[in-house]
């Protein structure tokens, strides 16, 4: 803190003195005045808290030094609020004559469910220059495959998104439901999840409950092992970790002890209950050529599904499972078009069929 005292004649004067010394902030604490040659005379002391100036000043060296990462990050987040602007533009000149009244009370019960303006800017370009009936043309864009079908079949299932998002649940569903299925199968669980202590008892306490396999992978030569052992199993389930801020699945891929795992099919968890613009993050975050489906969690805690048809139409990966309960029973349902279709336009979770 910066004390002086100013001195003047006017009360504007001395107010002058002060603001040009101290500037815009400055505090007055105290102010006396006295007789001088027949003038009142004023005497002002005032203070200055640079602190807060110097804050602001480190905050700024902040970000002149921030990584280039970061300036991507703040780069892309500008960039989306711009195009949004940019479609919610074009969508209001846009000659919509050609829609019938259902057809627009279907695109503005799409609009309130979040699917992003780019999402309705599209879908009605389709409309104008297609026939198809509106579902069709919905259908087109979003791509839906049932779990367990072509091309999502294989022997080896990895796990990805963010944390706590659901996916050691999601394994642990779907181990249970492979169980019943083929009652006499080889399932092995492989944690590669080694940040994170809890998240690993988890998964071993319930391969231990159930008799699955499990398997924990830290570095290359627990991924050698398991590749050996791949043979041996009917189904491999594989939990990863959350990743940290600042490193992409594409890092962490490249270094991965699993990346040599070959058919191996990789799913991104995520879940409605996130803002479009965390589920726009998290599609950047874990954008890979390898990826095969979007599995979508905890149904029943969101209160809008846009962001599942704006991923599925953004990275043209199939929704395959969806998730919509805590519990490890009767919470899991294999996507199809009817379910969604119910999801979307009637919040009717799966467990309602
Ligand atoms: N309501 C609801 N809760 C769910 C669902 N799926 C998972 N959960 C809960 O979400 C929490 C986190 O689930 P996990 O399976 O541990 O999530 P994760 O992605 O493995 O988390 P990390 O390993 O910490 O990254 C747990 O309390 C689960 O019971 C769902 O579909 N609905
Ligand atoms: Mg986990």
């Amino acid at each position: 803190m910066q004390v002086k005292t100013f001195t003047g004649f006017s009360t504007q004067e001395v107010l002058k003195k002060i603001k040009a010394t101290l500037g815009d902030n400055a505090v007055i604490l105290n102010t006396t005045t006295e007789m001088k040659n027949g003038r009142k005379f004023y005497q002002v002391m005032a203070a200055v808290d640079n602190s807060l100036e110097k804050e602001e000043e480190r905050l700024l060296e902040g970000m002149e030094g921030e990584s280039k990462r970061d300036r991507e990050e703040r780069w892309y987040i500008e960039w989306n609020h711009f195009k949004d602007q940019i479609y919610s533009i074009l969508k209001d000149t846009m000659d919509l004559p050609y829609l019938s009244s259902r057809q627009r009370t279907a695109i503005r019960h799409l609009e309130m469910e979040g699917v992003g303006e780019d999402f309705i800017v599209n879908l009605l370009a389709l409309l104008r220059r297609n026939g198809a009936s509106f579902m069709d043309i919905l259908g087109r864009m979003v791509p839906v495959v049932p779990w367990g079908e072509e091309p999502l079949q294989g022997r080896c299932h990895i796990f990805v998104g963010p944390h706590g998002v659901g996916k050691t649940s999601i394994i642990l569903k779907l181990a249970l439901k492979y169980r019943r299925e083929h009652p006499d199968s080889r399932i092995c669980l492989v944690n590669v999840d080694n940040y994170q202590a809890k998240g690993k008892m988890f998964l071993r306490h319930y391969a231990e409950l159930s008799d699955f396999s499990y398997r924990e992978v830290e570095g290359l030569k627990e991924g050698a092992v398991l590749l050996g052992e791949v043979g041996r199993f009917d189904m491999i389930f594989v939990d990863t970790p959350g990743l940290p801020k600042g490193m992409d699945f594409d890092m962490w891929w490249e270094n991965s002890p699993i990346k040599l795992m070959e058919g191996a099919r990789i799913h991104l968890v995520l879940s409605p209950v996130y803002s479009l613009q965390q589920i726009q993050h998290y599609l950047n975050k874990f954008q890979n050529e390898s990826l095969s489906s979007l599995v979508w969690t905890k149904l029943d805690e969101a209160c809008i599904y846009g962001s599942i048809l704006y991923s599925a139409f953004k990275t043209q990966l199939p929704i395959s499972l969806f998730s919509y309960g805590a519990t490890l029973k009767n919470s899991l349902a294999v996507a199809s078009r009817p379910l969604l279709w119910n999801l979307i336009f009637k919040h009717r979770l799966p467990s309602f069929h």
